[in-house]
């Protein structure tokens, strides 16, 4: 259903309040007739003493809907991208009634029923510097919004009479309200998870439309072209249930796509920013910044250790072999095993993003895993040198695999930014000590949680067969962690 807009204010700074004639059908007019009560005595009386504690804040401010008589509740919307930080007057005082920053909303305030005069001024500039003024019709004991919003790089006042919240336990009113100045009638759909659901549909600039719904977090697009195509997309969060909440379509300047503010019925204003697509490359890649403290080591064969922090930082510099058991000492000649030092380039993942909408928090599943540049054999540069490995391992046939993929590995994004992978895969390093077909295997596993990245092995082989007989034992140790730079948690 569509409720009546009052009265759309004018904004060239005329301090002559034009009559609400513009005013299709509001209802308040009417009401209006019967609450006269206009006189000094109770325009002063209890108001003045309140409106210190309002003015500023929003908090503090009055419930709607408790009876005061000659009384009515008067609420700031401020969705105009044009005005900063303004003082909201009333009729002829010289003290604002309330003061509001842009994209912030007040609480109610009382205002004297009857035919009231609202002036905007920048804030700190008196009333007869408005650069707003509207006049509006205050039935006693009703509920109003005046919302402020750009109208062709302009602040302009919406004043429109609040609806009233149905009682449920898991709906909440909207009061969908059109203030997108040179947008045409807008829908808004609500959308999935299984269907797509309107919400409303085909509301005009400076009309509103009240509806039921769900009271939990929603997704919820918008077509402002009237192409039964959805153009932006939001994420609205969970209001809460049996409240009323003004929703404001909107557009800033310089002109943006369609943006959400939803006056909830605390006062808050909240922004809801429109989701972002998701990248149009399905691939992420996971160069990672390691700590200079990771390291790998193998404690009974080689009794070796190399780790990225030791060794000058240049390129090509010794990173092991060191004694695992005294670090100060170190074995034979410099091994470069980490060419790249900190910065891993790892390799890439790839995922499927048909579904995601780039609005909330969506998880994908990661399809591909591309781990060339961590370890291969064939020679290129790469995190953990092959070549490193063999200068370490006596040049025994030697190779790092990884394992494959399954459901539970996943990319996560928040409103269309990717804000964690999930992955876990086993890492197998082999090495035939024997060059004969007699390979010793170490298991541990490739790990990212969040941004965090880890290569991690702690796994002791007992009688591992090498060129120079059985050894008893060799304990293998990787130890690698870092973040990838891809990620924003
Ligand atoms: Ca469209
Ligand atoms: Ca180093
Ligand atoms: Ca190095
Ligand atoms: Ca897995």
């Amino acid at each position: 259903m569509f409720s009546a807009v009052v009265f759309i204010a004018c904004s060239d700074g005329d301090d002559d309040p034009e009559g609400p004639n513009t005013t299709p059908d509001s209802g308040i007019t009417a009401s209006d007739d019967a609450g006269p009560s206009t006189d000094a005595g109770e325009t002063d009386a209890g108001i003045a003493s309140g409106d210190a504690g309002n003015a500023d804040s929003g908090v503090g401010g009055v419930d709607a809907g408790v009876q005061v008589a000659n009384t009515a509740f008067l609420r700031i919307a401020h969705v105009a991208s044009t005005a900063g930080r303004v003082d909201v007057y009333l009729d002829d005082e010289a003290t604002p009634r309330v003061s509001v920053d842009a994209f912030a909303g007040t609480d109610y305030v009382l205002a004297p029923a009857g035919q009231r005069t609202i002036r905007v001024a920048e804030s700190g500039q008196p009333s007869s510097s408005a650069v707003v003024t509207a006049t509006v019709a205050l039935a006693e004991n009703s509920s109003m919004s005046v919302a402020l919003y750009d109208d062709e790089a302009q602040p302009t006042a919406l004043i429109l009479s609040d609806v009233a919240p149905t009682a449920s336990s898991t709906q909440a009113t909207w009061n969908v309200v059109h203030v997108a100045s040179e947008v045409g009638p807008v829908t808004l759909t609500r959308i999935g998870p299984s269907t797509n659901v309107p919400i409303v549909e085909g509301v005009r600039l400076n009309e509103s439309a009240t509806v039921a719904v769900d009271a939990s977090a929603v997704k919820v697009g918008i077509d402002v072209d009237q192409d039964a195509e959805v153009d932006v997309l939001f994420s609205v969060p969970e209001f809460s249930p049996a409240s009323a909440v003004n929703v404001y379509v909107a557009v800033e300047t310089p002109a943006s796509d369609a943006a959400l503010s939803a006056h909830l019925d605390d006062g808050t204003l909240l922004r809801v920013p429109a989701c972002r697509a998701l990248p149009q490359s399905s691939v992420v890649p996971l160069a990672s910044t390691m700590t200079s403290t990771s390291r790998i080591a193998e404690f009974n064969i080689t009794t070796s250790l190399a780790e990225i922090g030791f060794g000058d930082g240049s390129a090509g510099d010794g990173d092991g072999l060191y004694d695992v058991n005294d670090p100060s000492v170190q074995l034979g000649g410099d091994v470069d095993v980490f060419p790249r030092e900190e910065q891993f380039v790892v390799g890439e993942i790839a995922y499927v993003a048909d579904e995601a909408t780039g609005c909330g928090i969506e998880t994908l599943g990661i399809e591909t895993l591309d781990l060339m540049d961590l370890w291969n054999d064939t020679g290129a540069v790469t995190d953990i040198s092959s070549a490193g490995l063999d200068l370490w391992f006596f040049g025994a046939p030697l190779s790092l695999t990884f394992g494959a993929l399954d459901e539970s590995d996943t990319v996560t994004f928040t409103d269309g930014a990717l804000s964690s992978i999930d992955l876990q895969v086993e890492m197998v390093l082999t090495i035939d000590y024997t060059f004969a077909g007699n390979p010793t295997t170490y298991t541990g596993e490739l790990r990212i949680e969040g941004n965090r990245v880890s290569l991690l092995m702690d796994d002791t082989q007992l009688e591992v067969p090498t060129a120079l007989g059985i050894q008893p034992l060799s304990r293998m140790v990787f130890a690698l962690t870092g973040q990838v730079d891809a990620v924003n948690p």
